[in-house]
């Protein structure tokens, strides 16, 4: 049975099939950066018939794949509908645009979760198909399409990259012990998730000091998952000046590795470095890049981004320090109603450690 929308033709049917586009477009994670994951389906006489969703960077868009999918199953997209996370594209960039296809292709109705924030579209692809007599509907699972893509929504907008602080804390708030000593705070379950945070972003950022002490490889240990561009914070050069005596580090095992550094000539011949310092700037270089999204797991210089955060992923883990390295002791705060205020989006058991999910700006 159908409920009906406020009189629009929204059902629960329309949400249905979004929801699986959703969960289609999911699959592109890690992959399309810093394009969006996008998920199509498309329906007939209430059956689907064809399923696409972006694979790769530069490839194809989902709207294509799901109609190529429906054709290869032998199907006709005349007359049927597309369900699709994002709003079809206007422009011809690496790919044709899809509203054009969609039109050429007859469907009858196209059900979008939300408005393409890409200046080039923005709302163009809705309106050529409208004009070709499309039905369109507009912001079923607008939320969840949002959040889906909340890196791409950031990037495409301001085309700095989305900053996520990842933090591993005791209950009592530390994230080492006094003498730095940090393995492990967390369990398995919680590392296993910091793997699937590391498939979300682009670049993964530390500071010097957690390259020095831990030798993390930094990369992303998943089935399926590309390689990530390690950033390391590196004031003084003091990995270069490690690495010219001898030490080897595992992070440059693969993907490419940028430093951060007041130093620069102590890293010709090891890595790419740039002379930027001030993290604003950092950002905006990143950003430059091509870099959509940061997760920052570094101890120390996570207070330096805290006004720059997008997203914070807090993992607690069922220990107590007493006393120890603070995350955020930059901030100072004294009068507890001047302190930031975070807004919680979710809280997840994870073994015996949890995860706190948490966007700034309170409310
Ligand atoms: C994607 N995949 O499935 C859809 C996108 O350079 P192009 O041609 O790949 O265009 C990228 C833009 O196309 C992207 O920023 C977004 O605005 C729009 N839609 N992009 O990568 C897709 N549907
Ligand atoms: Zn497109």
């Amino acid at each position: 049975f159908k409920i009906w929308n406020k009189g629009s033709t929204m059902s629960n049917e329309d949400e249905r099939f979004m929801r699986l586009a959703l969960e289609l477009a999911k699959r592109g994670e890690g992959w399309v950066n810093p394009n969006p994951m996008v998920g199509a389906v498309i329906v007939k006489d209430g059956k689907v018939i064809g399923v696409g969703w972006h694979k790769r960077f530069g490839e194809k868009h989902a709207e294509v794949n799901a109609i190529e999918d429906a054709k290869r199953k032998g199907h006709d997209v005349r007359g049927a509908t597309m369900y699709v996370t994002l709003e079809p594209c206007s422009h011809w960039g690496k790919q044709p645009p899809c509203a054009d296809r969609i039109i050429r292709e007859g469907f009858k109705r196209v059900v979008v979760a939300m408005v393409d924030p890409n200046p080039l579209v923005s709302g163009r692809g809705i309106e050529k198909m409208k004009k070709a007599g499309i039905e369109v509907e507009v912001g079923v699972l607008e939320d969840e399409a949002r959040k889906l893509n909340e890196i791409f929504i950031k990037y495409v907008t301001k085309k700095m990259p989305f900053v996520s602080i990842k933090l591993a804390l005791t209950l009592d708030g530390f994230i080492a012990t006094e003498t730095g000593s940090s393995q492990w705070i967390t369990g398995e379950k919680a590392r296993q998730k910091v793997q699937e945070l590391r498939r979300r972003h682009m670049a993964i950022m530390v500071g010097s000091g957690t390259v020095l002490a831990d030798n993390p490889r930094l990369n992303c240990r998943l089935e399926n998952c590309p390689e990530k561009i390690k950033v390391i914070l590196d004031r003084s050069g003091r990995v270069a000046k490690a690495i010219r005596e001898g030490r080897k580090f595992r992070l440059f095992e693969d993907g490419r590795v940028i430093f951060f550094t007041e130093k620069p000539e102590l890293f010709e011949g090891i890595a790419e470095a740039y002379p930027i310092t001030e993290p604003g700037e950092i950002l905006r270089k990143l950003g430059e890049l091509g870099i959509d999204s940061v997760l920052i797991e570094g101890g120390r210089i996570t207070c330096q981004f805290l006004s720059h955060a997008d997203k914070f992923y807090l993992f607690y883990g069922p220990k107590l320090f007493g006393n120890g390295i603070k995350p955020f002791e930059c901030l100072k705060v004294e009068d507890a109603n001047e302190a930031p205020v975070l807004r919680i989006d979710s809280i997840e058991r994870l073994g015996k450690s949890f995860l706190v999910t948490a966007y700034p700006g309170g409310g």
